[in-house]
């Protein structure tokens, strides 16, 4: 049972800026959305690796081959980082997993469309990481301190997955008409989608008002949408790229570049789990958590035998 005092002694904490740790109190209500949404950033992170894994062997050279395994592998980092901050609410990861691949936990939708060229991984390092830390520096302040570290960590390697994304977009947008064509559809195909990561617009957010209030989340999903957007739409421009979007159009009254009309019912196709590759990736996974089970079962053999040899020791 919460009382009113164990509450507002809570919400005072928090409005003072303090992280919360696991060892201290915290509703009910809190521990269970920081679980909710940290296990969907984990399970995200790692079925992030799919759509880009697919084009590992198929890197136009060995240095780009090398640079896309390299952030493929970070990818699965931040997926443990960010489990092992969410077990330290008092749930195991094996549960989270299960929830996940078996039950009804979500992972992000931008992972749900296919990669048809080598320019979507340019595309996703560019506009999918970019939207990720916009959203991450923010989480990486959040009132939850291991959230909030793992975050810090996560933000500092997609730093470099954006520069490496912009940097290969930016050598195909001024290449050869045929590369140059090809980075142009991948933007014309990722841009809606990635601006969806940022989860439905506020007034269809029923999380947002309750997260804020807790400071896991410190900004809404329009204002970090927009934020995106702002600084996206000139690193189009510096490289030549056109952004799919004709009402694109710079507002001197707010300051903020304005944009049309999200398709939301697309979204929610997406979440609802009918996305063209929802089933693909899911299957995936599964099969790869089937096929790792007798690795989970000796490394739990080993930890097993190496406490047994200490126990004799001491
Ligand atoms: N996709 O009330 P709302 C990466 C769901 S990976 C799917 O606004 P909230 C990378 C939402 O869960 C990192 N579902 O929710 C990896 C809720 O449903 P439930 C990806 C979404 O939590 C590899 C309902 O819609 N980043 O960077 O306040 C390669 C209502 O939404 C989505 C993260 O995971 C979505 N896009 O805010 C490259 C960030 N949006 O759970 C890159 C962590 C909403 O009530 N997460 N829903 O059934 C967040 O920041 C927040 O959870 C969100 C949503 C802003 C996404």
């Amino acid at each position: 049972m919460e009382t009113q005092q164990q509450l507002d002694n809570f919400q005072a904490r928090i409005d003072a800026g303090e992280k919360i740790e696991p060892k201290d109190w915290m509703p009910d209500r809190y521990r269970q959305q920081i679980i909710r949404m940290g296990s969907q950033h984990a399970h995200s992170e790692i079925v992030g690796m799919l759509p880009e894994g697919n084009w590992i062997g198929r890197a136009p050279s060995l240095k780009r081959k090398l640079v896309l395994l390299a952030k493929v592998q970070d990818e699965a980092g931040h997926g443990l980082y960010l489990y092992s901050a969410i077990e330290t609410l008092g749930v195991s990861r094996a549960d989270l997993i299960d929830q996940y691949l078996y039950g009804s936990a979500k992972y992000s939708s931008i992972f749900n469309y296919p990669t048809l060229s080598y320019a979507d991984v340019c595309v996703i390092g560019w506009l999918v990481d970019g939207a990720a830390i916009v959203n991450q520096t923010k989480l990486a302040q959040s009132s939850y301190g291991p959230y909030s570290r793992a975050n810090i960590r996560i933000c500092r390697e997609e730093s470099f997955h954006k520069k490496q994304g912009y940097e290969m977009v930016a050598k195909l947008a001024s290449g050869t008409p045929a590369q140059r064509k090809m980075v142009q559809d991948a933007v014309n195909r990722f841009w809606w989608p990635t601006l969806m990561m940022f989860g439905p617009s506020d007034s269809d957010s029923p999380n947002s008002a309750e997260l804020i209030k807790w400071k896991v989340k410190l900004n809404t999903n329009d204002e970090l949408r927009q934020h995106f957007i702002d600084r996206t739409v000139m690193e189009a421009e510096a490289v030549n790229i056109t952004l799919p979007d004709p009402d694109l159009k710079f507002n001197q009254e707010t300051g903020h570049w304005d944009y049309g009309d999200i398709p939301w019912d697309e979204f929610w196709d997406v979440v609802q789990g009918n996305g063209v590759m929802n089933r693909e990736r899911m299957k995936a996974r599964r099969e790869a958590h089937e096929n790792g089970a007798w690795v989970r079962k000796a490394a739990q053999a080993y930890a097993r035998k190496k406490k047994l040899s200490r126990e004799q020791a001491s």
